[in-house]
């Protein structure tokens, strides 16, 4: 027993020394000291020992156990120690290394274009207003003088949420929601990302942003539409950009007109920005509808009101000479920060 138990202890010091990482530490401990352990079995093979042997081979034993157990201990924290120093050396940071440059972000052609647009607007006393993508049929379509049957309604036009619930197809909506507040004079811009079930190419996209404004007040006439206009056109586009308004039809303005600028790039000559007619069409506008005046609580007798509607990506596009409509979605820093 004596024999074995020295045995014991010798192996088990001697891989004990030879141990390089912690797993092994604990492989020796289950091994030897666990339940099913070496020393464990001599503890539980007691039995076969003489009595009057017991107490001494008990303690040659636990001798043996305490003196594994410190060993194991004192290698384990050896083994700590050495690994943290390691780790320390690895982790050394070398401050005489070059940064890690950061990519900084670039704001959009887009947000540029529509700053400058509302710079102007503001400038003549508009106010910004913002309001729900996700709309009720009433605000959207059914205030607007846009009747059940409309083409525009169509599912293939409009994402549909429910009947009544769906995604803005114009930001006309949000002009509804504020003529119905009934506070008068109106003077508001209201710029917005609107959705229509589009196919993706150069030009359509099923999501983009249009800017609206809408003006109500006694006595607002064509005049205050065309010469706000032509106002804008000159401070956007530049101070000899000319404005020609072209009879159209919209269901919510009557009249309506589509608008066209002299080209800013080849002054009306024709180039390829104008597709060589001198001419580019910008927006749509018109004098607000009565009716749509009278849906919304306000007296047609008493005020009128002039709108406009201008597709925020078309503008940008012509005025950054940009040929393709995907190229503002896709983010891409290289194309970004070329404006
Ligand atoms: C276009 C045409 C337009 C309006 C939008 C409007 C809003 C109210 C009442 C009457 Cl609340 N009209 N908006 C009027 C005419 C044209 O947009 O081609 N947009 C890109």
């Amino acid at each position: 027993m004596k024999e074995k138990l020295s045995a014991i202890k010798e192996q088990t010091l001697a891989k004990i020394e030879q141990a390089q990482d912690a797993s092994v530490i604990n492989d020796i401990k289950v091994a030897i000291l666990g339940k099913k352990g070496e020393l464990t079995q001599v503890l539980k093979s007691m039995k076969d020992v003489a009595p009057e042997d017991r107490p001494k081979v008990g303690q040659m034993v636990n001798e043996v156990r305490q003196n594994i157990e410190e060993k194991l201990d004192e290698k384990l924290k050896a083994i700590n120690r050495a690994a943290r120093a390691e780790k320390m050396k690895r982790e050394t940071i070398d401050v005489t290394l070059p940064g890690v440059k950061k990519i900084d972000g670039h704001r959009h052609p887009n947000q540029t274009a529509l700053e400058d647009l509302e710079r102007v607007f503001i400038g003549m006393g508009y106010e910004i207003v913002s309001g729900p993508e996700v709309e009720y049929d009433k605000y959207n379509f059914e205030l607007l003088n846009i009747p059940a049957n409309h083409p525009a309604k169509d599912e293939q036009d409009t994402f549909y949420i429910t009947k009544d619930i769906l995604l803005r197809t114009q930001t006309s909506s949000v002009q509804a929601r504020i003529m119905e507040q009934g506070k008068l004079p109106i003077r508001i811009l209201s710029p917005g990302r609107v959705f229509r079930s589009d196919e993706v190419d150069a030009t359509h996209s099923p999501s983009f942003h249009q800017v609206e404004g809408l003006v109500i007040d006694k006595n607002i006439t064509m005049a205050d539409l065309k010469g706000t206009l032509a106002q804008w056109a000159k401070e956007f586009f530049g101070p000899n950009t000319k404005t020609k308004f072209r009879p159209h039809h919209f269901p919510f303005t009557e009249p309506s007109a589509e608008v066209d600028i002299t080209c800013f790039k080849c002054g009306g000559k024709g180039c390829r920005v104008c597709k060589g007619s001198g001419w580019i069409e910008i927006l749509g506008c018109g004098m607000v509808h009565p009716h749509v005046l009278e849906m919304c609580g306000i007296d047609p007798e008493e005020y009128s009101g002039f709108a406009f509607g201008i597709g925020l990506e078309r503008i940008t596009l012509l005025k950054y000479e940009i040929d393709d409509m995907r190229l503002l979605y896709e983010n891409d820093m290289r194309f970004l920060q070329q404006w």
